[in-house]
């Protein structure tokens, strides 16, 4: 078999270069919408060759970009699993092929740890952690309300995803140390600024008093406040709103006041990636897990951070 100067052979760019295939969840939010861009830039920053699919957040759209990955022989594999379960069998095929996958952003739930390198991405436990705890330092007497209780409706993320799950963990635990504080509906959303929106026609409808809405990100609350406002009551005021990501549109409705906290999820970790990507097909050594930094913010924070926010 002859090689051409650049000797693509099947086995991908040997010119020392790398080729890896990425499977993403799709492009349902403002976050993802920035991951997707951080990755991409982050691979023409590192010279590595990007095979890029979007699985319109269905798995088995990821399962067969994972496939047409391993038949295309890429030197590594990384994706966010859209959902935690169902992996392994397409994991175990990447393995048997020896092609190493990185987990960026959403975990997977599965007992084989060997069917992985490494992941990195946030701790959604603890994003959960941090918007249940602003809710019991700052649920006020005009939240409560003439039963004694602070009622809160959810807007869950993607059925099944690790966001989802634990952000909803974190912040039942957390709120669990108050008792007035009580989720009084929950549905999912699917990360969606429409499913934001309709859940929440649908929970302004049935639901008498609604205090507090607890979105697990940006996007699903901003779908909630167009529900509030068209119901004639004032987001941030009549009902607060908590969210999760801090990307730009939910930035800009924290400074004025229509979401009243926000927990960060960073969606850049497309550096991150490339750099364990290039270790791993190096042979060498890498973390097991590769946490990302994050913080929190309230509307002045938001207003001070807008500036120079790159999502
Ligand atoms: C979180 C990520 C979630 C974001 C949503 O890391 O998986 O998916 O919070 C996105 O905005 O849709
Ligand atoms: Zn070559």
């Amino acid at each position: 078999m002859s090689l051409s100067a650049c000797g693509s052979s099947e086995e991908g760019a040997d010119d020392g270069s790398i080729t890896m295939g990425f499977a993403q969840v799709g492009a349902e939010s403002g976050w993802r919408t920035a991951n997707t861009t951080s990755i991409q830039e982050s691979a023409k920053e590192a010279g590595i060759d990007l095979k890029f699919s979007d699985a319109q957040q269905k798995q088995e759209n990821q399962i067969k970009s994972i496939r047409s990955y391993i038949q295309q022989k890429v030197d590594v594999i990384a994706f966010s699993p859209v959902v935690e379960t169902g992996w392994d069998a397409v994991l175990q095929e990447a393995k048997r092929a020896k092609i190493p996958v990185v987990l960026t952003d959403r975990a997977v739930d599965t007992e084989d740890t060997s069917l992985y390198v490494t992941f990195i991405g946030s701790d959604f436990v603890e994003e959960g952690e941090k918007a249940g705890q602003w809710l019991v330092d700052n649920a006020e007497a005009s939240d409560v309300d003439k039963d004694g209780a602070v009622n809160v409706v959810e807007l869950q993320g993607t059925t099944g995803s690790a966001p989802a799950l634990d952000r909803k963990k974190g912040f039942e635990d957390v709120i669990s140390s108050d008792s007035k504080i009580k989720i009084t509906a929950s549905q999912t959303g699917d990360f969606t600024r429409d499913g934001g929106k309709q859940v929440m026609e649908a929970f302004l409808q049935s639901t008498p008093k609604i205090d507090v809405v607890y979105a697990h990100n940006d996007d699903m609350g901003l779908g909630a406040i167009e529900a509030i406002k068209a119901a004639g009551k004032k987001p941030g005021t009549d009902i607060k709103i908590i969210t999760v990501d801090a990307v730009k549109d939910g930035m800009t409705a924290l400074a004025a006041g229509e979401i009243n906290f926000i927990v960060e999820c960073s969606p850049l970790l497309g550096e991150q990636l490339m750099d364990v990507a290039e270790k791993v097909v190096a042979g060498e050594e890498v973390p097991d897990l590769i946490v990302t930094e994050e913080t929190t913010f309230t509307p002045e924070q938001a207003a001070e951070a807008l500036p120079d926010r790159k999502y």
